[in-house]
């Protein structure tokens, strides 16, 4: 029927079994939360309604229930780089990612949508966002940056790939279009943008060009403190790790010669 997947899978138990693991093991300093209590808010959402009337606000309860604080200094914003920055974020140990947060960390790869007059989940078929904008996987991700962006403060960092067709900052896109308007000035020291090429890609976007001049400019326009470095070493070690022989991966030392065998030394 719909153009999209259908609900994943399991989806109950995947939600109930990653809430318990997130307050059991991966981040137990946001303390107690109900976890059936945030399924069933979470299923409220989207369950009996026309799978193309779900609004962000009808997160609201969701949200509520999964919030926790956001430590300072740890945002990490990103577009176009999904799996580096699970991995550089590291479950929330180095930087917490939307998808580091308990909210965020319940719905990441997941897909789910209802069905009118009908208690049941679709598992055959969800809308695309091209279909209809207002589905439950669309509005959970707006409800979910909307909240991530109005709860992060001090160092702001951003992650973006300078590979990608059309740019590195996407007009439009969730971090242009409900994140940054929902960042609490006051409470921001700083924003750090960082913009890394794919190692076998195209240098297509850089600091101070394109559509990173453009999100530069907006920042600064909003009166952000902004900075901006191109291929930032400790991500480009991340990215090397599965090609190490890349020219661009090449560890700068003293101590070995080209051909890879120590010099001897005196
Ligand atoms: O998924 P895209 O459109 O690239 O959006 C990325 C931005 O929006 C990030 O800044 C992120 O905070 C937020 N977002 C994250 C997820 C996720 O973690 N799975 C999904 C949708 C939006």
């Amino acid at each position: 029927k719909w153009k999209g997947e259908g609900t994943t899978l399991n989806l109950e138990s995947i939600v109930i079994g990653r809430c318990y693991d997130y307050i059991r093991l991966v981040n137990p300093a946001v303390g107690e939360k109900n976890c059936s209590e945030i399924w069933e808010a979470f299923k409220n959402a989207f369950i009996n309604k026309d799978p193309c009337s779900i609004l962000p606000k009808d997160y609201e309860l969701f949200i509520s229930l999964s919030l926790h604080p956001i430590p300072p200094n740890k945002s990490l914003f990103w577009e176009n780089n999904h799996l580096l920055v699970n991995s550089f974020a590291d479950r929330g140990r180095r930087y917490m990612s939307l998808a580091d947060t308990l909210f965020g960390f319940l719905g990441d790869f997941l897909n789910w949508c209802g069905q009118a007059n009908s208690t049941g989940l679709d598992y055959e078929s969800c809308p695309t966002t091209e279909e209809c904008e207002n589905n439950a996987v669309e509005s959970f991700w707006r409800m979910a940056s909307m909240t991530y962006a109005q709860h992060s403060s001090g160092v702001i960092h951003v992650l973006l790939n300078g590979s990608t067709v059309g740019g590195a900052y996407p007009q439009p896109g969730f971090f242009a279009d409900y994140e940054i308007p929902n960042l609490q000035k006051d409470k921001i020291s700083q924003i750090v943008i960082w913009v890394v090429d794919d190692l076998e890609g195209p240098d297509i976007d850089s600091c101070g060009t394109h559509t990173v001049k453009v999100l530069e400019n907006r920042l600064n326009t909003l009166g952000y403190n902004v900075t901006c470095t191109d291929n930032y070493k400790s991500v480009m070690f991340l990215l090397c790790l599965d090609y190490p022989d890349d020219s661009k991966c090449t560890l700068s030392s003293s101590v070995c010669s080209v051909d890879g065998s120590p010099l001897s030394d005196g």
